[in-house]
């Protein structure tokens, strides 16, 4: 009988480590997914930072929690009752209690003086960044005004989403940019994934006292979609966009053909007809890559029932 169980419990526990190997294979994460913790790859030195602070965090937090399990295991199953004898006691132990008061306030210590060091990183700000980009909030999109950047017709080059098309951040790479917020409506808040950044966006930021603009660099091209982080009604989940990184001498192309006169139409070119103009593979694919337009049309969703 008691051999029974035994090979029993030894099965369940072969089968409970195959399994634990099953689940960790099947993920199929490199060490460095691991390490980031549930985090996507981060693409600005910003986001680099804030990833190193997490990995420690989080392996500070295991080690802790690692070891308050075993302390809480370690009675229930070392330190059964075995008769009526109470066991030795321990309360007012001052040596005790003064170490478990010092460890966690020097813990604490630790990660505010760590975090307060990355967030001066990220929200370190140069008085003379490379492209300054106006990012304007509305429900249900988005709108990129380039204010150094004029067209023919003394407009400020200018990208807006719609329901049939998302709009195009397209940015150059290794370049400071700087990104100043704004709403027309109510809250958004604008979400790169990739950055490890969002930042509410208000209507009236001066008047709510907030700090509307912030700045990165971009280490590669890329495309990398971004979202609207904040609930701001009906379609906030369509609020997507896409931010385009292009190498510097491609941004300054693409820049160049958003300041012309388009012959084919005789209007200043679109984000989509310059990307188109300048065929440089697949970052100048005219339309989002990353994500899609959500088909926006009430009348159609009513009929449809
Ligand atoms: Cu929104």
């Amino acid at each position: 009988m008691s051999r029974n169980r035994g090979t029993r419990a030894g099965r369940a526990t072969k089968l409970a480590v195959a399994m634990g190997v099953v689940a960790l294979a099947a993920t199929g994460c490199s060490g460095q997914e691991v390490l980031r913790f549930g985090w996507p790859k981060g693409v600005t030195p910003q986001s680099d930072s804030m990833v190193t602070l997490w990995t420690w965090s989080v392996i500070a937090a295991l080690i802790v929690g690692v070891i308050v399990w075993a302390l809480m295991l370690w009675p229930v199953i070392a330190h059964r009752r075995k008769g009526d004898t109470i066991p030795r006691q321990f309360q007012y132990n001052h040596s005790l209690e003064a170490f478990y008061i010092i460890v966690p306030l020097i813990m604490v210590a630790v990660l505010f003086y760590f975090t307060v060091d990355v967030q001066n990183k990220v929200e370190k700000k140069v008085p003379n960044p490379d492209v300054k980009v106006n990012v304007i909030g509305f429900q249900w999109n988005w709108q990129f005004e380039y204010p150094d950047y004029k067209t023919p017709d003394g407009r400020t080059v200018t990208t807006t989403g719609t329901s049939q098309e998302i709009p195009l951040l397209v940015l150059p790479s290794n370049k400071i940019v700087d990104y100043e917020l704004r709403s027309n409506d109510v809250i958004h808040s604008f979400f790169v994934p990739q950055f490890h950044f969002k930042r509410d966006v208000f209507p009236q930021p001066e008047k709510n006292n907030q700090d509307h603009s912030f700045q990165n660099s971009i280490d590669r091209p890329g495309s990398f979609v971004g979202r609207c982080a904040e609930l701001c009604g009906t379609y906030h989940s369509m609020m997507n966009f896409e931010v385009r990184a292009l190498p510097d001498n491609e941004f300054k192309q693409y820049m160049d053909l958003r300041t012309k006169t388009n012959p084919a139409t005789n209007k200043p070119y679109t984000a989509a007809e310059a990307l188109t103009a300048m065929n440089c593979g697949e970052l100048c694919v005219p339309h989002a890559v990353t994500t899609k337009p959500f088909d926006t049309d009430r009348t159609a969703r009513q009929e449809s029932g």
